[in-house]
């Protein structure tokens, strides 16, 4: 079962942690620390195939969701992610219905769908050791689209009608840039136009999901019914930690 899909059925908030150190060792820590789902950043992190599988096997033993963006939507890329093994996928820069059904039919096997048919040499069906891959998978894999642009805000509902799209996430960064204030989404008018987009991904009966700001937002957004949140990034972690030690340690 999908773990991300399995807290979406029960309406229970899903922690997750980003991932752009794109490295297994650290996302072995990470997994450690008892996250709901981790993302593996192959859009802005220095992330390849390699670098994407090493962190999926450094992950196997936790009960975490792996989550995988792709640098773009792009069929040939969803199928390279899924065969390795992904089964939730964040994909950016989504902006109309067309589009989200592309996506969907890229996660799908034919007659469904495009994705093209690797049984035995992926790491995905277990090299081959698990024989109804090709026909359930579809159950277990969880697509979720970014809303992150304002020709994105416009399209909100006919993206979640698009049967195969699981849930919507919130990218404030790019968001913010596209509305006209880029490096600032604390912007009250980013800010109004998230929660109009959350209002409105709830009315269509869709899980909505949300990079935070930081401590405070993240538990305004679980108080306020969102169903999956990033509360960091492993870079933050260390980056704020490293300097807080040092702070804490340096005389005067
Ligand atoms: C964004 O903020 O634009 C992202 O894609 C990540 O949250
Ligand atoms: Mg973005």
């Amino acid at each position: 079962m999908n773990l991300l899909k399995q807290a979406f059925a029960e309406g229970r908030p899903a922690l997750g942690l980003w991932q752009a150190l794109a490295n297994p060792y650290t996302a072995e820590i990470c997994a450690r620390a008892g996250y709901d789902w981790m993302l593996f950043d192959g859009e802005h992190a220095p992330n390849t195939l390699q670098t994407l599988m090493a962190q999926l096997q450094a992950v196997a033993p936790f009960p975490v969701e792996p989550v995988a963006r792709p640098p773009i939507g792009e069929a040939h890329v969803i199928k390279q992610y899924l065969d390795i093994g992904f089964r939730t996928l964040l994909i950016p820069m989504v902006e109309s219905a067309a589009q989200a059904e592309r996506l969907v039919a890229a996660t799908r096997f034919p007659p469904v769908g495009i994705r093209g048919v690797a049984s035995a040499t992926s790491r995905a069906s277990g090299f081959g050791a698990q024989p109804d891959y090709l026909t359930t998978i579809h159950e277990d894999i969880c697509l979720i689209v970014q809303i992150e642009s304002r020709a994105a805000l416009d399209q909100i509902e006919a993206i979640a009608a698009v049967p195969g799209v699981d849930a919507l996430f919130i990218g404030p960064a790019d968001l913010a840039g596209s509305l006209g204030h880029l490096g600032a989404p604390r912007h009250p008018e980013v800010q109004a136009a998230i929660a109009d987009a959350m209002a409105r991904i709830a009315k269509c009966g869709k899980p909505s999901g949300i990079f935070a700001l930081d401590v405070d937002d993240a538990k305004a957004r679980i108080a306020g019914g969102i169903s999956f949140v990033s509360l960091g990034t492993d870079i933050g972690l260390l980056s704020n930690n490293a300097r807080n030690l040092l702070a804490a340690c340096r005389p005067a």
